[in-house]
């Protein structure tokens, strides 16, 4: 592994390599080569001496490279689902799904709400539960005044927290997947035999594609992504950067707070079930969640991942009844607005569009937890919103990034082994860089996973080839 100091000199000669480097080499992506040396193998600019075959070394993230049309994405379908109980524990099944149940006047769920929507230009207005916008739908409950979110706060076992400390990984998805193999057949592949591979491209979590998709307008957070290439199929898990956990140790009894405000206006805004009240005497626990298994395409990657959901309107089929639920400080400043539009909606269109939730409902609060307002984003209408604005972002380099990351990948992670991985490293200002790691802690998919594979023919070179998507859906 480098040292500081390597890391510092790596760094410098990625600047030399990359003045070197013609623009004609393509997208960003820059040759080296790869040694090993023991059971690392580091890959960077010093080795570049050094035999070894030809490969692809770092991907540049800055926006200008990635302009141009938008690459094709495809309607996420729902593969299924899994729900995380009060404890953690993992059930193949939606027990956990909430309904919305949103503080308003109304009848039942509407199958598409937000007629008043969020296309504006710049008007960041959508449905309102003031106005009595008929947009969003739900129980017969009035607006009575500001939703207090403070309410438990300070009251002793009121917010019981998941341990941060716990290293999930891809477990749940995994544990999923292998329950639900037979779904991954091809046309013609008996799905009643145990399947060798699971003919897709990547499998990851939503939350890690979202911070791909941010990744050419994040100034701040850097992240580590380790992928580990397994009968044809690239896993990809997030690996806490020592920034991130630092951040997270240090984090302020307010940062706390405004956590729980946002997980408390969950609880207000949903039932348990359809036309339910929502129970707010409840602790809030952040171990419970129900999460959503989605089968997409883009441009030439498949790709299999799951994603926490708040609840469900209407009887649309999903994902297209999800809606996904936020809290924002009320924005009262043109400052507050452009931080709004600039980066929260941003990441919120990243984190809805990638698994097809078509609302966002967020609630507007003030400095003591108030709700002051609701207002409902239409996901599809968040890029052309912002697109008139000065200094914004722009869907399509945030989704050709990604289409280029994963062809970065795919170039890269070419060893088949569950003990190999990847880590792919990024700090704002750099570029994406790389190494490999054998037999080493890094190591993430569940032994008894690999296990199940076991006997199974290999799934032969399709490692180098796109994995031909599934028929199911
Ligand atoms: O093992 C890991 N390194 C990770 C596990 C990283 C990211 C997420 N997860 C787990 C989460 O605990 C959750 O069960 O994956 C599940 C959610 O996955 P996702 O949908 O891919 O994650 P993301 O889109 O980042 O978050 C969705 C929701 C969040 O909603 P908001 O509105 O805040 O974006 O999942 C919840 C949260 O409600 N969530 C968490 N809750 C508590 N602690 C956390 C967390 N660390 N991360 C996400
Ligand atoms: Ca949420």
């Amino acid at each position: 592994m480098h040292s500081e100091t390597g890391l510092a000199r790596l760094a410098a000669s990625e600047r030399r390599e990359r003045k070197r480097l013609s623009d004609s080499e393509g997208s960003g992506v820059k040759r080296a080569s790869m040694e090993k040396v023991d059971k690392v193998v580091v890959v960077g600019v010093e080795e570049v001496a050094g035999v070894g075959e030809p490969g692809v070394r770092s991907l540049s993230t800055a926006p200008e490279g990635y302009t141009g049309a938008c690459p094709n994405y495809r309607q996420p379908a729902e593969l299924g689902c899994f729900s995380l109980d009060s404890q953690r524990t993992f059930h193949d099944d939606g027990r956990l799904l909430r309904y919305f149940a949103p503080p308003r006047g109304g009848d039942d769920p509407r199958e598409t709400p937000g007629v008043e929507t969020n296309g504006g230009a710049g008007a960041a207005t959508a449905g309102d539960c003031r106005t009595g916008d008929p947009a969003i739908g739900g129980r017969s409950r009035g607006w009575q005044g500001p939703i207090d979110l403070d309410v438990g706060w300070s009251v002793p076992g009121a917010y019981i927290q998941m341990d941060a400390q716990r290293a999930e990984r891809l477990d749940h998805i995994v544990s999923w997947l292998s329950r639900h193999r037979s779904r991954f057949a091809l046309p013609g592949q008996a799905a009643s035999l145990p399947l060798p591979s699971l003919n897709t491209d990547f499998v990851t979590w939503r939350g890690h594609l979202t911070k791909v998709l941010g990744t050419p307008y994040e100034r701040r957070e850097g992240w580590q992504l380790a992928a580990t290439l397994f009968r044809g199929t690239r896993y990809m898990s997030e690996v806490e950067t020592e920034a991130a956990r630092r951040e997270r140790e240090m984090r302020s009894l307010r940062q706390k707070q405004m956590c729980y405000w946002g997980y408390k206006f969950e609880q207000y805004m949903t039932a348990d079930r359809p036309g339910g009240e929502p129970d707010v005497s409840r602790p809030v626990n952040t171990n419970e969640g129900f999460c959503t298994v989605v089968r997409t395409r883009l441009a030439g990657h498949s790709l299999v991942f799951a994603g926490e959901v708040d609840c469900r309107a209407g009887e649309r089929p999903p994902p297209s009844s999800y809606v996904e639920l936020k809290t924002s400080r009320e924005v009262v400043t043109p400052g507050q607005r452009f931080t709004l539009h600039r980066f929260k909606l941003m990441k919120w269109w990243a984190q809805s569009f990638l698994i097809g939730v078509p609302r966002i409902v967020v609630g507007f609060r003030d400095d003591s937890g108030h709700v002051q307002h609701l207002q409902t984003y239409e996901t599809l209408k968040i890029p052309k919103m912002v697109g008139s604005e000065e200094k914004m972002w722009n869907a399509a380099v945030s989704l050709n990034f990604c289409e280029a990351f994963l062809s970065f990948l795919k170039e890269v992670v070419t060893r088949d082994d569950p003990k190999v991985v990847y880590l792919f490293s990024w700090e704002p200002g750099a570029d994406v860089t790389y190494r490999v790691y054998e037999n080493s802690e890094q190591t993430f998919l569940p032994d008894w996973y690999i296990e199940q594979f076991r006997d199974l023919p290999k799934p032969g070179m399709m490692e180098q080839s796109t994995a031909p998507d599934s028929p199911i859906v």
